[in-house]
């Protein structure tokens, strides 16, 4: 009988490994552990419903341990998994207002540094709600073998090295480029694996899905209302339907439109004048996975990916999806 023949993330890596002929694993060997400790993360998201029941009961949970907050237990198990891999000498998180720089001497010789939003739309767990994890991985620019430094965590996304995204919801996958395509990773809890199911993703060049939170819609910029508006009607050469979807998680709201074609607009709004989403790690690693899947990513004017950040944490209007949806909408913003 034919083998059911699957592909593991860490086979997967291997293999591409020659994808980098003068890598010597380092990116695999980060991307490996980057895998173990989404498992793990999964793991404590699963249970999420049971233990809060259990520890809204008393202070301890089951396993004796503190109640934690899943997105503070999600930065604290990356943050060891990545420092353990050896090849990061620091790292930026959303929980985290300052960067953490890994001090021991591996670590400091590491020639790559993290960013990562580890439980993105966390405030979606309580009602079931699919979150997710996102990172993207650089080359220090400071000298090795010396702490990392705030030049290392602000150079444009265009040198980024590998960026990707867990999606917790009706199955866990890791979605992931290293710059030649994107590949998902949907994970078996069976054997414990993140297996290949969707290699070499190409996004539509066109969609029928818009993904907006239209509660802000008042205080939208003129060419997104326009763009709306557009959407609102049936196009006159194609009579095209348009959709709107929003699940108000990031990850959630661009895996759908990355496989079905669509665009997530969160343009700036009156309560968020340069736009909710972090640069640095949300919209630069989901714009690296748009466009090496064959879509686009904009703050309106720019490519997302050129912009050179000035803080760690600074905001930006985010416009990604299919490509001739995202052009369109500049069209109406320029
Ligand atoms: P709003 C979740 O809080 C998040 O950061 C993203 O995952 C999501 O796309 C956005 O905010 C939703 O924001 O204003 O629509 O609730």
């Amino acid at each position: 009988m034919k083998g059911y023949s699957i592909t593991t993330l860490n086979e997967f890596i291997i293999k591409r490994q020659t994808d980098f002929p003068y890598a010597k694993g380092e990116l695999s060997r980060l991307l490996s552990h980057f895998g173990i400790a989404a498992k793990i993360v999964n793991k404590k998201i699963n249970k999420a419903g049971l233990v809060d029941i259990l520890g809204a009961s008393g202070i301890i949970n089951v396993q004796g341990e503190d109640q934690k907050k899943l997105d503070v237990f999600a930065d604290e198990t990356f943050i060891a998994a990545i420092q353990a891999s050896g090849e990061v000498c620091g790292i930026v998180t959303e929980e985290n207002q300052e960067i953490i720089t890994f001090d021991d001497n591996l670590s400091r010789d590491g020639k790559y540094i993290f960013l990562m939003d580890p439980l993105d739309g966390s405030s979606n767990i309580d009602v079931n709600v699919s979150i997710g994890t996102i990172f993207s991985i650089y080359r220090r620019v400071s000298q090795r073998g010396h702490s990392a430094r705030a030049e290392d965590f602000l150079q444009e996304g265009t040198r980024m090295v590998a960026a990707g995204y867990i999606i917790y919801g009706s199955s866990t996958m890791l979605v992931y480029t290293t710059g030649k395509g994107v590949n998902g990773f949907t994970l078996d809890p069976s054997i414990g694996e993140f297996c290949l199911s969707h290699p070499d993703i190409r996004t539509p060049e066109f969609g029928s899905i818009y993904s907006v939170n239209e509660g802000h819609y008042l205080k939208f910029p003129d060419g997104v209302k326009k763009y709306i508006k557009y959407c609102q009607e049936l196009d006159p050469e194609t009579s095209r339907p348009y959709t709107s979807r929003y699940i108000g998680s990031l990850v959630a709201d661009f895996h759908r439109n990355l496989l079905k074609g669509g665009i997530f607009i969160y343009p700036s709004t009156a309560s968020s004048p340069k736009g909710k989403l972090r640069l640095a790690y949300e919209c630069n690693p989901i714009a690296f996975i748009a466009e090496q899947a064959g879509g686009k990513a904009s703050d309106g004017f720019n490519r997302i990916l050129d912009l050179k950040p000035d803080s760690l944490h600074q905001r930006s209007p985010f416009y990604v999806g299919s490509r001739a949806m995202v052009e369109h909408l500049e069209e109406l913003m320029g």
